[in-house]
């Protein structure tokens, strides 16, 4: 499976049904579990906007230090933490290489060029994995003529969305770093899963991420916090992220309160994310054998799995419609391909039961 043809359809999404239902559409509709309620109603708080929430500064404290990191900021979504980084890397008029099926790209309301005055330069990775090499990158950095628009930064997803949940080898992360520095290039990294991706590659966050010049990270993910992200980087980077957050409407008050959720997301979640990947891979082998699906299991890494529908019969949003007449959540990312994330609220029985519909229906 490749990561292309990726333009999100436009119909709408199932809709939770007020029933219980399996929810795999996505990791981001866990519900604060009850230690984070509590800490919530305890948070000690302040004004943000003044740098006096104590809840705030010590999670992005604690931010930098696990990504051994100078400093970090705390910022409602992981939409405005990448366009946030992108505004600072970049100059308006330069153009921005990221894979062609990237968040930033695809999912994020064109906003680098609205606050940034960028444009994209997809790439492509040659060996179908959604997974950019340096050679990928390299044939779309522009030449250095006056009269072509200039690259001005290079964003990595890990994991790719898009592509699975695909995790990029340290290597190939080492090696684009290497080379962007020799051209003069910053990296940012879209990491809203990185944790998922550091425990698939059984190493930490901060030496997957080590190469790179800038770090989204998100708490509302697989991490389960209920809002959140975190823009990680050097102290100078950090300074300029808060001026362009306020910029954004970004400057949260007494956010201590969602802070207070994130440090639990933060300390104690990633070490549960190894279940996630286990039932992603489960409900991919069960998937993997039904009639007019096209998965190959070994590219499921982490806790996202995305199938190709091959049905003349059935569009990938007819299979969404029918798996939410039997409370089973999932989206159609494409109009052919179906996409089921797992989390914290989905456990092995709530994956057959999911198993269960698709076999029904489909066979
Ligand atoms: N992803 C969402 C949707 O927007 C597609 C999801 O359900 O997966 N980077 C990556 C790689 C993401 O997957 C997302 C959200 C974001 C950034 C943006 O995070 P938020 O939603 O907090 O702005």
């Amino acid at each position: 499976m490749t990561a292309t043809q990726t333009r999100p359809i436009t119909e709408e999404q199932p809709k939770k049904a007020a029933r219980a239902a399996v929810d795999l559409r996505s990791d981001t509709v866990t519900k604060p579990t009850p230690e984070m309620r509590r800490a919530m109603f305890e948070a000690e708080v302040g004004d943000d906007v003044y740098g006096e929430d104590p809840t705030i500064n010590r999670l992005e404290k604690r931010a930098a230090e696990i990504f051994s990191r100078e400093a970090a900021i705390f910022v409602p979504t992981g939409s405005m933490g990448n366009q946030i980084a992108i505004k600072i890397h970049t100059q308006p008029g330069q153009e921005i290489v990221c894979e062609e099926s990237a968040h930033i790209f695809n999912w994020e309301m064109a906003s680098l060029a609205a606050f940034s005055g960028c444009m994209v330069r997809p790439a492509r990775s040659a060996a179908g994995t959604g997974v950019l090499t340096w050679d990928d990158i390299k044939k779309c950095i522009a030449p250095k003529i006056y009269f072509a628009a200039q690259t001005g930064l290079i964003s990595l997803e890990n994991t790719h969305n898009m592509a699975g949940g695909a995790v990029t080898p340290l290597e190939v992360t080492e090696d684009i770093c290497k080379n962007a520095k020799s051209a003069g290039l910053p990296v940012h990294l879209d990491g809203a899963r990185i944790f998922n991706a550091a425990v698939a590659m059984g190493k930490t966050v901060a030496e997957i991420t080590k190469p790179v010049d800038s770090i989204m990270f998100c708490l509302s993910k697989g991490l389960g916090a209920p809002v959140g992200s975190l823009l990680v980087g050097d102290k100078k980077f950090i300074e300029k992220a808060r001026i362009y957050r306020k910029a954004l409407g970004g400057g949260m008050r007494q956010a201590g309160i969602l802070a207070a959720a994130g440090l639990i997301a933060l300390e104690k979640m990633p070490a549960r994310l190894h279940e996630d990947h286990a039932n992603a891979k489960f409900l991919a082998e069960g998937i993997a054998n039904l009639p007019g699906v096209k998965l190959d299991v070994s590219r499921v890494q982490t806790n996202i799995v995305i199938f190709e529908l091959d049905r003349k019969d059935m569009a990938a949003s007819d299979l969404a419609r029918k798996l939410g007449e039997k409370d089973i959540l999932a989206s159609a990312t494409t109009p052919t391909r179906v996409r089921f994330v797992t989390h914290m609220d989905v456990d092995r029985e709530a994956c057959s039961l999911a198993l269960g519909a698709m076999r029904s229906i489909l066979n």
